[in-house]
């Protein structure tokens, strides 16, 4: 094969991608997590690797790179145990800096498992003056979120759980978590703030087992809240495949319910530690429906990456690794779009019948109780339906999988 041959073939197969759609620009809504950059590269069995890093900086950083916002814990920001005058310059810088660079602060969060006051939980702790405490920390930082104009308190409770069966009484911690939600709830309405609450699931790390563990639990507990209009859910992708779920399945409900106030971007490779890769990295046929998901279904909130550069990494690898969340989740999009708009996925969607499934089961226009009694009234439905004929209908999923597949790979 001659080189200019191999050249040809090469581009025949690659479609190239538009250099501008694919650079990351504030009107994507990307946002970073301070704690993701910021993360020094701690982990249980090592030491930082890196210096700690200004949250100004970030923001300048971030800003830089094409970002639209940032999010935070307050601890993130104000030291833990800062008095009220550091609080105020710390909250005074960033403000500034959040000015100079028109970045913005959609969501805020809680840091409400650092301290060792938190080894037991914080809303659902069994000591019920830590729970208190709980609560005022949140209390404190709703007000900085409606002041800093967020419109997502996101809640991780990432220390609501246990190790060992007695230590904990679920259904009662249950309860203390419902009123830790309903009285943030009355809180935000009481003061007027236009904010609403978005729980993160999470199986478990750093407790054994963690409380409201999948998307699935958190959109149940919500149900039982006295606002549950103002909570919804944060999931996270490392966080629903550490479980081996399938992350946008989730979403997908998650949005089907109108409960998808916020999410978290990252990646995972299975069933491990939350590993908080970049976005892209991981599970890349999951990253690619997800992408497919979200910008077909309309999604509106920011795309939102919390994930931790590894440990190997200088800092010129920290902003590498967030440029290439950007970067991924862009690339996905144009890819996820390049396959939607071909006709022959087109016409292999008609074959495997998503055209079908969109068309209610009941006839058109029936009422429940119409379609119930046309339902048991035709004969075609039952008695003369051809359960193996059915049967042996192919679905014809795997030339439409595989269209998928080629798009995603840059082989169409
Ligand atoms: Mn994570």
């Amino acid at each position: 094969m001659t080189s200019e041959t191999s050249e040809t073939s090469a581009s025949n197969l690659t479609p190239s991608l538009d250099p501008a759609r694919i650079t990351p620009a504030p009107e994507h809504k990307f946002t970073f997590g301070l704690w993701t950059v910021g993360w020094q590269g701690r982990d249980p069995f090592g030491d930082a690797t890196r210096a700690p890093l200004d949250p100004v900086e970030s923001v300048q950083r971030l800003a830089e790179l094409g970002a639209y916002g940032v999010t935070f814990h307050d601890d993130d920001l104000i030291p833990f145990g800062s008095t009220d005058a550091e609080r105020d310059a710390h909250v005074k810088r960033f403000r500034q800096a959040l000015e100079t660079t028109g970045l913005t602060t959609p969501m805020l969060t809680t840091n409400l498992f650092t301290h060792p006051v938190f080894k037991d939980g914080a809303f659902t702790a069994n000591d019920r003056d830590v729970r208190r405490f709980a609560l005022r920390k949140t209390i404190r930082n709703i007000d900085l979120a409606a002041e800093l104009g967020a419109e997502t308190y996101v809640a991780w409770g990432g220390r609501e759980g246990a190790e060992s069966g007695a230590a904990k009484d679920v259904r009662v911690a249950l309860d203390r978590m419902k009123e830790a939600f309903d009285l943030l709830g009355e809180y935000v309405i009481e003061q007027g703030y236009d904010l609403r609450f978005a729980v993160e699931p999470k199986p478990n790390e750093p407790r054994g087992d963690i409380l409201l563990p999948t998307v699935g639990h958190a959109l149940a507990f919500i149900n039982s809240l006295e606002r549950p209009d103002i909570v919804g859910v944060n999931p996270e992708v490392g966080h629903e495949q550490m479980a081996g779920l399938n992350f946008p399945h989730g979403i997908a409900q998650a949005l089907w319910h109108g409960k998808l106030f916020h999410l978290d971007l990252n990646g995972q490779t299975g069933i491990k530690y939350d590993q908080d890769l970049r976005f892209g990295a991981g599970d890349l046929r999951s990253a690619f429906w997800l992408v497919d998901l979200l910008e077909t279904a309309g999604y509106q909130g920011p795309r939102h990456f919390d994930f931790k550069p590894p440990r190997t990494e200088d800092y010129a690898g920290v902003w590498a690794s967030a440029a290439g969340c950007m970067r991924n989740y862009l690339i996905l999009k144009e890819r996820a779009a390049a396959f939607r708009a071909d006709p022959e996925v087109q016409e292999a969607l008609r074959a495997s019948r998503l055209d079908e499934l969109a068309l209610t089961t009941r006839g058109e226009g029936e009422s429940l109780s119409e379609g119930l009694a046309a339902l048991l009234a035709d004969r075609s439905a039952y008695e003369d339906f051809d359960a193996n004929a059915a049967g042996e209908r192919g679905m014809a999923f795997e030339h439409l999988d595989q269209l998928a597949m080629d798009h995603l790979l840059g082989a169409r």
